[in-house]
């Protein structure tokens, strides 16, 4: 006979299992007020996520619900990327010369030679009409008291247990990129104020824990901010600017939806195996523990019950 196509209501009542209640998520991660309207072969500027300091020529080389694959052009199909197509991220042809921002070029052109409009023409291409881009519903303010070179302690994402000293390199809408001084931008990420990974210069003595100095300071084991400040005639990033958010409420054995890391395409039916404060652990139902991974629970692919369907997006279920 014909299978029934699996569905959450059965497999929830069969598991007695509860799903993750919708407050729990933020607004990039519940189900969206907006329609996908992206279409293949558009051309759009976004954020290198291995260089999160440079903004790069995109395109959109797959749509899927609500979900976007953006290839960074003239470079390997392997750096592809899959985003929700409202991630603030992603901006319209011409943002980073309106902004004051360097848009680095498709490979082989080089940034003085390049122009959206040259490019477009040559490419035979359609820029993504701007509407189609989520406007940062909160004010532009809203990272207020973070300004560019201000300085701060920040956790290096990479090595979780360093805090290191770190600068505000760029700020767009509510985000700003943490950089940690004398490194490349590898280690560079975007968060907002009420991050719980950036701190307040002198954070880590009031702590008594110990500050990673620049790379290349003379004397890393005496680093004082203020003479670095003097010397570097920079500020700190004010202490009344930090907002660390509250806990989230995810508790063990929620479900949910996640997307596979492994292979982002998908989208799996998953559980919460357990949390931390501002970090959850993700189980694919059905699929080996080895699978498991630690995750910041704001991440925007992390999604309640019944996204997939609501956006028009195939869900794995749990293998059988
Ligand atoms: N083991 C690494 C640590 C890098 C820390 C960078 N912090 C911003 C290395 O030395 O490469």
């Amino acid at each position: 006979g014909r299978k029934k196509p699996w569905s959450w209501d059965p497999y929830l009542e069969d598991e007695r299992a509860v799903s993750a209640p919708l407050q729990l998520f933020n607004e990039f991660q519940t189900f969206p007020s907006s329609r996908n309207g992206f279409k293949v072969g558009m051309r759009l500027e976004g954020i290198d996520p291995l260089h999160p300091s440079m903004f790069c020529v995109l395109s959109v080389a797959e749509v899927i619900g609500f979900r976007l694959r953006l290839h960074i052009d003239g470079y390997s199909e392997c750096y592809d990327l899959w985003v929700n197509s409202d991630t603030p991220g992603i901006k319209p042809a011409g943002w980073c010369e309106s902004t004051g921002h360097k848009l680095h070029p498709p490979k082989g052109y080089k940034s003085n030679e390049f122009s959206w409009e040259n490019y477009l023409e040559s490419q035979n291409a359609q820029a993504a009409p701007k509407n189609l881009f989520k406007t940062q519903s909160s004010i532009s303010g809203s990272s207020s008291g973070f300004q560019v070179g201000m300085k701060l302690e920040a956790v290096d994402r990479k090595n979780p247990c360093l805090v290191c000293v770190a600068t505000v390199a760029d700020i767009v809408d509510n985000q700003f990129l943490v950089h940690f001084d004398n490194w490349d931008d590898t280690y560079d990420y975007w968060c907002d104020a009420s991050s719980p990974y950036i701190h307040p210069v002198g954070w880590c003595q009031d702590q008594g824990r110990p500050l990673t100095a620049p790379q290349g300071h003379p004397n890393p084991e005496n680093f004082t901010w203020e003479e670095y400040m003097t010397e570097t005639s920079t500020c700190a990033a004010p202490s009344q600017a930090f907002s660390m958010r509250a806990a989230h409420g995810f508790q063990v054995h929620m479900k949910l939806e996640a997307v596979d890391r492994r292979n982002p395409m998908m989208i799996r039916v998953a559980t919460v195996t357990d949390a931390e404060h501002y970090r959850v652990k993700v189980h694919f139902d059905g699929w080996h523990e080895r699978f498991d991974f630690w995750v910041d629970s704001d991440r925007p692919d992390l999604h309640p019950v019944g996204w997939c369907a609501r956006t028009g997006h195939p869900l794995e279920p749990p293998p059988t």
